[in-house]
């Protein structure tokens, strides 16, 4: 497999956990996102979105990170990123899809610069947003995470694609340097996860195109 990805992006971060949580080795191509390469034609013609991460297996290529992530489950279920009970399937999803279709999206690449060249904010404002909608999003987390079938990680005592989606937006947090002290299980789970390889191995710092 070969995954297009760039070590600061966090959608491709949950695709790399993954992967090393499941045993899969992977091929890297690097796009750097903040030289803009992921919108230069030759990537668009691999991802019409012109969005890291993509996975490509054989000859097909998967896009948006939930889809691959749900790809890889159903064609490499163990260890499995799910629980099996449909109910605490839900729940793990919604944990997913609560940082990767509400938190994520709001603070994307593209949004920021379009406050900052389009609408003219600095970038001071622009940091100022980010962390608004960080901590509006984790405390929402935490919120959620309080509730019953949280254990050592999201759900019980196995790590879960709602894992791979909190981790990187919890690096997202402190790279903006947002206070996490008010979401104490957030961070438990995170610190939980990263004493794993799979998830310290996928992280930024560690992936050879790093600056
Ligand atoms: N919902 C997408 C989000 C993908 C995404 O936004 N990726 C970011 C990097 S983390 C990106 O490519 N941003 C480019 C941009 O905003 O122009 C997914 O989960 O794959």
């Amino acid at each position: 497999m070969k995954l297009y990805t760039y070590f600061r992006s966090s959608a491709a971060f949950r695709v790399r956990i993954a992967l090393n949580l499941k045993g899969l080795a992977y091929e890297p191509a690097f796009v750097h996102l903040a030289k803009g390469e992921h919108r230069a034609s030759a990537y668009s013609a691999v991802n019409p979105q012109a969005l890291l991460p993509t996975l490509e297996d054989g000859v097909r290529r998967l896009t948006q990170s939930l889809a691959i992530l749900e790809y890889l489950e159903e064609t490499h279920p163990a260890p499995s990123l799910l629980p099996k009970d449909p109910l605490e399937r839900a729940r793990v999803r919604s944990l997913a899809m609560l940082v990767a279709c509400e938190i994520h999206p709001v603070n994307n690449l593209r949004v920021l610069q379009h406050l900052k060249r389009a609408l003219g904010q600095s970038e001071e404002q622009v940091n100022a947003w980010y962390r608004h909608w960080i901590g509006d999003g984790l405390a929402k987390l935490e919120a959620d995470l309080a509730r019953p079938g949280t254990g050592i990680y999201c759900h019980e005592n196995l790590p879960t694609i709602a894992d791979c989606c909190l981790v990187p937006q919890v690096f997202n947090a402190q790279r903006y340097q947002c206070d996490t002290s008010p979401y104490p299980t957030v961070m438990r789970v995170f610190a939980a996860c990263m004493k794993l390889d799979a998830f310290d191995l996928a992280q930024p710092v560690k992936q050879s195109d790093a600056e």
